[in-house]
């Protein structure tokens, strides 16, 4: 399935209905009066978030969206009926931006969450409402009001509470296909994954957190090196954050700090996530001295660490844990500082 997470979208809600001018007639009713019923309002262009989406393919195939209009008033007191609605799924986690303000309108960041973006204009009124006692015949009926037109940026930043980032070949796929249900593609070159993939890793009594595995970061990246950093917008709703440097590197600290500047050009927040540096591929390790050596360099400038292999398994259990804790630290903290508000 292909990967869309930009889109551009235009809008128009329907028009309301017009407004009927019409008198009563009647066999053996003179005079009978204005009877010309109101127009139905116009139908509403209405966003609503899916689970069973993914990506915005379908939104670039389509770019125009265009609800009903209502129906118009008749004689006898007959109102319009209302135009249908225009509905359109989006993926949880989809935010929408005002194409020309650069605003943003929502975050649609819970499953079945709807919003109206664009409002169907009212409907006319018909004659029968503007008879008065000096006007007991009015010949005035109102056209309905336009829908509201609205250009659109729909952006999709996925929802992960973990994100993986590390150089390309780093094993970070491989890590997510053993820690969840995911089965990315998973090969002996760089770049072999090109967009992020999610997985819900299970943990104790059937709780859970999702894992992104994202694509490679190399130096340069936020110059346009490789595969950029743009889709550094679907970690940037993580909470924590797991660096992947690969075991047999010279300098792990010296790779981190890479990844640290290419992270730092996107969003310096995301340096303030908690964060592990997880060393892989320990099976091509087995020298414990020399491994335990680079464990120490990395604890030393204030990192934490750990040694995983993804083919043996042997750290796995530990970096779950590692993930749990700190999402369980930052939840503990969110609620007290919701339980007492500042000022
Ligand atoms: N020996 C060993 N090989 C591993 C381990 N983890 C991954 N690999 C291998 O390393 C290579 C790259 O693994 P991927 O999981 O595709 O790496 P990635 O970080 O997702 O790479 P990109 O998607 O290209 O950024 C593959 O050949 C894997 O089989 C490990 O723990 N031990
Ligand atoms: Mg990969």
């Amino acid at each position: 399935m292909k990967f869309i997470d930009q889109v551009e979208i235009k809008l128009q809600a329907g028009d309301g209905g017009n407004g009927c001018m019409s008198f009563r007639r009647e066999k053996y009713v003179p005079f009978g009066g204005p009877d010309g019923g109101d127009g139905g309002k116009g139908g509403d262009v209405i966003l609503v978030a899916d689970t069973n989406l993914q990506t915005l393919l379908d939104l670039s195939y389509q770019r125009n969206y265009r609800a009903k209009r209502g129906g118009g008033g008749k004689g006898s007191q007959m109102n319009g009926r209302g135009g249908e609605d225009m509905v359109i799924r989006l993926p949880v986690g989809s935010v929408i931006y005002d194409a020309g303000s650069k605003e943003m309108i929502v975050d649609l960041d819970r499953t079945g969450q709807r919003l109206v973006v664009a409002k169907g204009g009212k409907g006319g009124l018909g004659n029968m409402n503007f008879k008065t006692s000096i006007n007991q015949a009015p010949r005035q009926a109102e056209d309905g009001e336009p829908g509201e037109e609205k250009k659109i940026r729909i952006e999709l930043k996925l929802i992960a509470e973990v994100g993986i980032v590390g150089f390309p070949n780093a094993g970070k796929s491989t890590l997510i296909s053993r820690l969840s249900a995911a089965r990315p593609k998973i090969a002996d070159y760089p770049f072999t994954t090109l967009v992020p993939n999610l997985g819900v890793v299970k943990y104790a009594d059937y709780k859970s957190f999702v894992i992104a595995d994202l694509p490679g970061l190399i130096k340069g990246a936020s110059q346009g090196a490789g595969l950029g950093i743009q889709f550094l917008r679907h970690i940037e709703r993580t909470r924590v954050l797991i660096h992947l440097v690969e075991c047999t590197s010279e300098n792990a600290l010296k790779d981190m700090r890479v990844l640290e500047a290419e992270l730092n050009a996107y969003d310096p927040g995301l340096l303030n996530r908690p964060r592990l540096i997880a060393l892989s591929k320990l099976d091509l390790c087995p020298e414990k001295k020399s491994l335990d050596k680079k464990l120490k360099s990395i604890k030393k400038a204030g990192f934490q660490a750990l040694a995983i292999s993804a083919v043996s398994g042997a750290g796995l259990k530990e970096l779950k844990e590692w993930a749990v804790s700190q999402l369980k630290a930052l939840e503990k903290a969110g609620s007290e500082k919701r339980e007492q508000p500042e000022g």
